[in-house]
């Protein structure tokens, strides 16, 4: 037996209340000689599921062995529940892994992703290009699981969403599978709505999670739990592999929650499964789960990690490291496997689950076919926009919308125009939806022509989303949604982007179009204070690789921040808005607002050839720049100012356009922007200034805030002037 400071009696490997395992494994020993012996017509279907499930997870332990680092335990100890449920549950057309309508399979245990990917070998999942076309390769071959953890394979640590066709969702942050899951739900909640017709039901399908305990102890988890719960979802099933051990030891040590009562508590249904290895006991909640039309279901299944290692199961090290080579032969030799083998896929497993999948989809598949064809036909532009939205194209003409704001000194904050802009695109673009965390009010996202509707528990038509006060969970959801056709935005205040840090960083690894709306955007926040006036925000957005921040500076720049995001099919944007007020600029004297799609253009210039000084500006501090550049033009300083709404745009550039806007030999340079300082310097130099935020804010009036921090347009001057005595 294993020694370890925390064990779980409850399930250990020779607990007489746990015969199972037992009794299988003289019955393996037999069929694995048989195998051997060539007669695989002796083994029958029950053995063949034990064989295959064998398989999985002794190509998980082969992986993490070979690669010299995984996680092999949660793999050997659900095999048997994700075989059941693809086996017998998922409605999965391996030969189809686009189709619409299939079921879609979470693991938001990401660090087992050997479990994922020996089922979508043996399922005989068939890869789909970046061109949505199929190569002609399996998702995953035996090959690639040989690869797995390697550099380019398509068997990475953690599964990653286009890496590996069949990886619904990237995974490993833990938490962020549920919550996506939580999003897919609603998809489909909407897109049945949406599309369904009385004759023709196009969409239907279920959500299956794999979770675990460290999920259960995420907050996310229990955010998006709770929604989940409230909207009634149920097209949505988790089901919690309850090992009751984590990375440092068993649960004990951190954990009691009766996760079952807190679930009911959310208005889920719940069943406990009390042993992973029993099919029959988890058929049956699945079947109650698929019968269950008002509430979505947790499965708890007990199990124990790395099950079949002598020495190792139950215990945290067989959480995250290779068994090693002497505990993979004692493992095989207890599953009745061979086991001077490796890698090895009995024939009589290769196909079992390919084909059971196979004869319970294939009908189904080719009925929906037959549904979408005549779908086609009586319902050409539902059709034409389904189409449009798996390939994540936009409306014909859906630009043309853009809305213009005439010039107005007083102006509106960007927040009330980019309630306007969104309005207007929303309304040409059916699958444009979303919402905020109880903060519409404020961040004026709502939608609010006829028809917009509230997404809500037994209304899923709306297309305002009300995530409640639940920022994370509503970013991870934004996500979900965006795996699942939908084009989806989110808003809160810009201070709380720390509270969606997790799933904008995994909305920009999967290259996910998701609209991220952050208002109230800086100090402008005046009296609520610096718990609500954003500082280092900006630079964490504008560090994240992939993600577009875009601040603009008026209402114009805002109709085409908007434009820019909407265009967007492999990044996320954030659009960043003010709470107050500011000029929308006379476009016919100032350059066109056109120019934010280039990150950052000269906005005002004296006409000299070469500007004396720069001044770079963004979001609220454009209108105060241009005033400043008024002043300093009138009295005869040769001024520039570079509006500078988007870095990552403009980085995009070439060199000769970046040299335009910023010449390199106009050393004088100041930014001005009611921020923090960090990265900065790449575009003042030196010897620039910063007229920036180098601490908290303060709960004041807006204008006692701007006077007390130096964003007046006599203070921009005063920096301004001593930029051109350097
Ligand atoms: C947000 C987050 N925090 C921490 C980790 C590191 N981590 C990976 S697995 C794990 C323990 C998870 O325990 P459990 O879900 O019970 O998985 P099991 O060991 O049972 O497979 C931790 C802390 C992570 N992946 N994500
Ligand atoms: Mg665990």
């Amino acid at each position: 037996m294993h020694s370890g400071p925390i064990v779980r009696h409850k399930h250990s490997w020779n607990d007489p209340a746990l015969p199972v395992l037992d009794i299988y494994l003289d019955a393996t020993a037999t069929r694995h000689e048989e195998i051997n012996m060539g007669s695989p017509a002796t083994s029958n279907a029950n053995e063949r599921d034990q064989l295959t499930i064998n398989t999985i997870r002794t190509l998980a332990m082969d992986a993490v062995q070979k690669a010299n680092s995984g996680h092999p335990g949660t793999p050997m100890a659900l095999a048997p529940v994700g075989y059941t449920l693809w086996k017998d549950f998922l409605r999965y057309h391996p030969e189809h892994p686009d189709w619409p309508n299939r079921d879609r399979f979470v693991l938001s245990v990401g660090h087992a992703s050997m479990l994922l990917y020996s089922l979508l070998h043996l399922a005989g999942v068939v890869e789909i290009d970046e061109h949505g076309k199929r190569s002609g390769k399996p998702a995953i071959s035996l090959e690639d699981i040989k690869q797995f953890r390697q550099l380019s394979s398509k068997t990475p640590g953690h599964p990653e969403y286009r890496m590996t066709t069949g990886v619904e969702t990237t995974t490993g942050p833990l938490g962020q599978g549920c919550a996506n899951s939580v999003g897919m739900a609603m998809a489909e909640r909407w897109l049945g709505e949406h599309f369904n017709q009385p004759d023709a039901k196009l969409f239907d399908y279920n959500v299956y999670v794999l979770c675990g305990d460290g999920d259960m102890m995420e907050g996310v988890t229990a955010e998006a739990a709770s929604i989940a719960g409230h909207l009634k979802l149920s097209n949505l099933c988790w089901i919690y592999d309850n090992n009751t051990i984590s990375i440092e030891g068993h649960t004990e040590l951190a954990y009691s929650d009766d996760v079952q009562k807190r679930f009911e508590g959310y208005g889920w249904k719940t069943h406990h499964v009390k042993d992973a290895n029993d099919a029959a006991a988890l058929a049956r909640s699945l079947k109650a789960f698929q019968q269950t039309d008002d509430a979505p279901t947790l499965i708890v299944v007990d199990s124990v990690i790395g099950y079949g290692s002598p020495n190792k199961h139950n215990t945290a090290s067989a959480h995250g490291e290779p068994l090693g080579e002497d505990e993979i032969k004692l493992t095989k030799k207890a599953y009745g496997w061979d086991e001077n083998s490796s890698f090895l896929v009995p024939e009589d497993a290769r196909h079992h689950l390919r084909d059971a999948m196979l004869e319970r989809s294939a009908d189904d598949y080719i009925a929906w076919q037959k549904t979408f064809a005549e779908f086609e036909e009586s319902q050409p532009e539902l059709a034409d926009q389904l189409q449009r939205m798996r390939a994540g194209e936009m409306p014909e003409g859906w630009r043309n919308t853009a809305l213009s704001f005439d010039a107005d000194k007083k102006g509106i904050a960007t927040r009330a125009a980019g309630g306007k802009v969104l309005n207007g695109f929303a309304q040409q673009i059916p699958w444009l939806m979303g919402g905020s965390a109880d903060l519409s009010p404020s961040t004026k996202t709502n939608l609010t022509f006829e028809g917009a509707g509230s997404f809500e528990a037994g209304s899923y038509n709306g297309r305002n989303l009300h995530f409640g006060v639940r920022e994370h969970a509503m970013g991870s959801i934004a996500n979900g949604l965006a795996l699942s056709y939908i084009r989806p935005y989110t808003s809160t205040f810009l201070v709380f982007s720390d509270y969606m840090k997790p799933p904008i960083r995994l909305a920009a690894i999967m290259e996910l179009p998701v609209v991220f709306v952050f208002t109230h955007d800086s100090i402008g926040v005046g009296e609520d204070g610096p718990t609500h006036q954003p500082i280092e925000h900006l630079t964490q957005l504008r560090a994240t690789p992939g993600l577009l921040t875009l601040r603009p500076g008026d209402a114009n720049e805002t109709a085409e921040a908007w434009k820019v995001a909407l265009a967007q099919t492999h990044r996320p944007s954030c659009i960043v808005l003010s709470r107050q007020p500011m000029p929308t600029l006379d476009r016919s004297i100032y350059a066109s607002a056109e120019g934010l799609a280039r990150g950052a253009y000269v906005l005002a210039d004296s006409g000299h050839e070469q500007p004396e000084v720069i001044l770079i500006a963004t979001g609220s501090e454009v209108g105060m720049t241009v005033e400043a550049f008024e002043k300093l033009k009138a009295e005869g300083v040769n001024a520039r100012v570079v509006s500078m709404p988007s870095w990552e745009l403009f980085e995009h550039q070439g060199k000769a356009y970046r040299d335009e806007v910023f010449p390199p030999s106009v050393k004088a340079r100041v930014v001005v922007e009611q921020a923090g300082p960090v990265g900065w310097d790449r575009y003042v130099g030196q010897s620039g200034a910063k007229i920036v935020m180098n601490t908290f804010g303060a709960s004041a009036p807006i204008d006692k805030l701007q006077a007390k921090f130096g964003f007046t347009v006599d203070n921009i001057v005063k920096v301004a002037k001593a930029q051109l005595q350097l």
